[in-house]
């Protein structure tokens, strides 16, 4: 292991053979370089060490599938992982340099747009942390999610261009490179023993370049790989021999389109769009795993194909690449010569499916025209499956029949991508208590009664490393003082913090960490928005996409209630409270964006009001990605999980500011209630309507938000303050947001919740009044909230559906 001393003679050499450069003269880029390749070259002895016994063990192992991997910055995380972290600060900071400045030079791959995205890069680090053969397959996109600026209160978008310096992090793999095959024409012809073969005319070939992020476990000498795909034209590609100028503009033409697949990532959360392109990246991705898949079971294993489901299994994201169902039957029947059968046999027991969301908005339904002209084999495969599935209804289930149009795969001119991911898998998931059961009872009840033996609940986790270890230090140090540092590799033993929930001197250990915390959250603030906020107000967060289900404007409106009962009566007693916001809106959601908007026009009239001062501020902070997550979870007080019951079908947020000693203000939603469950209601908030009242509500039409607006005095001098033009001007007003909830009577049910999200803030303001108590909880919350380690949720894939065994 490293000492100050070895560390910085490492990081001398490496600045004077690589950058030229010495330390005093080095910038901190210069340094995070220096640090980068260190660490790189630290994991690159386990990286193969743990390929090769990969090899030799001839174990199960799972490739997770996913067209996203927010992975944030990797610094921090593989020094920590690699036990060098310490060391590494404690060795800048010996030569007079400010170790987080040189962090801060890293671009957040931003590679996702929000909790599906960083679920999987949890889900990676807990794998190599236990020590499971798990390979990540993503894609290397060239923009990654756009960079947010609030100009005059609007959002507006930048590319991302995260590549524009060099990623220390990957290794490119030019020679591993796959080719992946779009449109042209399918033939058939048969063989002398009547069986078919098909051979493909005039198709574009993209070539597939892997590019390899290593992924180390923490301190246990594992380094496992994410693979992102990056498309580039065929070096062979003949067509570039242009003889003529329009053949050499067609040529560039071509050349741009291909690698626009890897070009961007699609803006959108729990939101489908259904663009050419995004289905041309699904493909891409699928195709160029599934070909790798079998490559490596080729040389790593000594069974035959027909076997691949015993050594293989294929998380699939979502269903975003759920082409793998039809994909994987191509390669098998065509290329690796199975009959339909057999290739339907290997391909049902390999891949397994986790669903992520049940907004209808969100499912995915592609035209069938779109795939049969970009895909035209793989569009025969999905009606087959879709012709065989049916069939199977009618004569195996004929209680069943009058059911085959909400289950079949192809209806109404479209592919449904869910019933595809179910019928060609062997698991379905989903990813917290209750949305399984809606999962199972509602959404996708025909299916369940069908195939109840694949579904089944994967509760979501977050990795505890990062997100309180990493992020933490502070608070980490308290927890390892006070029950030892076992907790690290087995965070369940955060409970032992509830023998101390009486112990007053580790209380104060606990509240002066969070107060700490609060100045640097503080002091970012500062400096970002130029607002000096109150370090003894209530910090109450909520950071999250924007998006109606949320209802971030729920949050709002409370702001706009207390603005106004304080603006009635000053000397109201009331606990100053720092509001604090983080949300990026998809480009083309209008009223995401006015929520933003409003945020913005309510701060500034809040935040600059005499009369008010530092009891109320309101803060929007730009930008929210993976980093600034890292820096506002630490000082949150109060984790605002406020989402329409129902609709949240997890959540993650939640989980990450519950173990940093956040109290919960939320619904009866997605993984709340497994907090609840866990803390018991004394050490949260719950409010509102709950998810069978919001299903009762819609399967009758609603409830009569117009009459809300009449009878609640409160809420209907907000909705007018909205309409009259009081947050804003002559020009800027916010009719948008009224009218839609008095004339879409409110879909998300805001005016619903208003009223009991307003006594449960009062609620929470007493309790904070007593800040002993308010401590307690906190030490409760944290406690219990080892269970929502990824650790945990990675064994229980690896056990109930991966069936893997720890690398010995
Ligand atoms: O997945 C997270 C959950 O914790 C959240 O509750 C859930 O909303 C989120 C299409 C999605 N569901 N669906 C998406 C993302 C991108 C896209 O293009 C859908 N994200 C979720 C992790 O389970």
């Amino acid at each position: 292991m490293y000492t100050i001393k070895t560390f910085q003679q490492l990081l001398t050499d490496k600045l004077a053979k690589h950058q030229g450069t010495t330390v005093e003269e080095a910038s901190d880029k210069d340094l995070y370089y220096a640090v980068a390749s260190i660490v790189k070259e630290e994991m690159n002895e386990n990286w193969l060490k743990t390929r090769q016994k990969y090899k030799e063990q001839d174990e199960r192992q799972v490739y997770y599938i996913s067209m996203e991997f927010l992975i944030g910055r990797l610094m921090e995380s593989n020094l920590l992982n690699c036990g060098m972290l310490d060391v590494c600060t404690d060795t800048l900071k010996s030569l007079g340099r400010d170790p987080e400045a040189v962090y801060n030079q890293e671009h957040d791959a931003a590679l996702g747009n929000g909790g599906l995205g960083r679920l999987a890069a949890c889900f990676l680090d807990s794998i190599a942390s236990l020590r499971y053969a798990g390979h990540g397959s993503g894609i290397r996109y060239r923009y990654g999610l756009f960079e947010q600026r609030i100009i005059h209160g609007n959002q507006v978008e930048l590319p991302d261009y995260w590549l524009k310096e060099d990623y220390p992090w990957e290794t490119r793999k030019p020679e591993e490179a796959l080719k992946v095959q779009f449109g042209g024409e399918v033939h058939t012809h048969r063989r002398f023993d009547g069986s078919l073969e098909f051979s493909y005319n005039d198709v574009d070939i993209v070539r597939a370049v892997p590019y390899d992020v290593q992924v180390a476990g923490y301190d246990n000498d594992v380094v496992n790989t994410l693979r992102l795909w990056s498309a580039e034209l065929p070096p062979e590609d003949s067509s570039i021999l242009a003889d003529s100028e329009s053949k050499y503009y067609h040529h560039l033409d071509h050349m741009h389109s291909i690698e626009q697949i890897s070009g961007f990532l699609y803006p959108d959360d729990s939101h489908y769009e259904g663009k050419e392109l995004r289905i041309k990246q699904q493909y891409f991705l699928v195709s160029a795993t599934l070909q790798n898949i079998i490559r490596e079971y080729k040389e790593r294993h000594r069974a035959p194909l027909h076997k691949l489901h015993e050594k293989i299994v294929i998380q699939i994201n979502d269903t975003h690449p759920s082409l793998a169902v039809p994909e994987l039957m191509r390669i098998l029947m065509d290329d690796e010569g199975f009959s339909w059968e057999e290739a339907w046999e290997v391909t049902t027991q390999t891949i397994a499916y986790t669903n992520h969301t049940t907004l209808s908005e969100a499912l995915e339904k592609w035209p069938v025209d779109m795939i049969k002209n970009l895909l035209p084999r793989v569009f025969m495969i999905i009606y087959e499956i879709n012709e065989r599935f049916c069939k199977g209804i009618w004569f195996d289930h004929p209680e069943l029949r009058d059911r085959i149009p909400e289950v079949a795969v192809i209806a109404h001119d479209q592919v449904h991508m869910a019933h595809l991911a179910i019928v060609g898998s062997f698991s379905v998931n989903g990813v917290a208590k209750l949305h399984t059961e809606i999962l199972k009872n509602k959404e996708m009840k025909p299916f369940y009664d069908l195939f109840p033996e694949k579904f089944n609940n994967k509760t979501n986790g977050i990795t505890h490393r990062r997100w309180l270890l990493q992020v933490n230090p502070k608070l980490s140090d308290v927890i390892t003082e006070a029950i030892g540092p076992q907790w690290i590799k087995q965070p369940s033993k955060l409970i032992g913090l509830m023998r101390y929930s009486n112990d007053q001197p580790f209380l104060d250990k606990i509240s002066s960490v969070k107060q700490h915390n609060k100045l640097v959250l503080a002091q970012l603030i500062k400096e970002r928005t130029g607002i000096t906020v109150n370090e003894n107000s209530i910090f109450d967060v909520q950071i999250k996409r924007l998006h109606e289900y949320k209802r971030q404007l729920l949050n709002i409106f409370h702001v706009i209630y207390l603005y106004n009962e304080l603006k009635d009566n000053p000397a109201l007693d009331l606990t100053p409270r720092t509001f604090i916001f983080a949300a990026k809106a998809a480009p083309s959601y209008h009223m995401a964006k006015e929520v933003i908007k409003l945020i913005h026009h309510v701060a500034s009239v809040v935040n600059n009001d005499k009369d008010i001062g530092d009891k109320l501020k309101v803060i929007f902070l730009e930008n929210y990605n993976v980093s600034l997550a890292e820096k506002i979870i630490p000082a949150a007080e109060l984790s605002e999980q406020i989402s329409t019951a129902s609709k949240e079908a997890s959540g993650t947020g939640n989980m990450k500011m519950m173990m940093n000693g956040a109290i919960t203000v939320g619904t009866l939603d997605g993984a709340n209630i497994e907090i609840r469950d866990l803390v018991g209601d004394p050490n949260i908030f719950i409010f509102g309507l709950n998810s069978e009242e919001v299903l009762d509500y819609y399967a009758h039409g609603g409830y009569n938000a117009k009459g809300i607006y009449h009878t609640d005095e409160r809420v209907r001098k907000i909705m007018d303050q909205l309409n009259g033009g009081e947050f804003g001007s002559q020009e800027i007003e916010f009719k948008d947001i009224f009218y839609h909830i008095l004339y879409n009577n409110d879909p998300y049910f805001v005016l619903k919740d208003f009223d009991p999200y307003i006594e449960t803030h009062e609620l929470i303001e007493r309790s904070y009044r007593n800040q002993k108590a308010w401590q307690k909880m906190s030490v409760a919350n944290i406690a219990y909230s080892g269970k929502f380690s990824s650790d945990r949720t990675i064994h229980e894939y690896a056990s109930d559906i991966w069936k893997l065994k720890p690398l010995k």
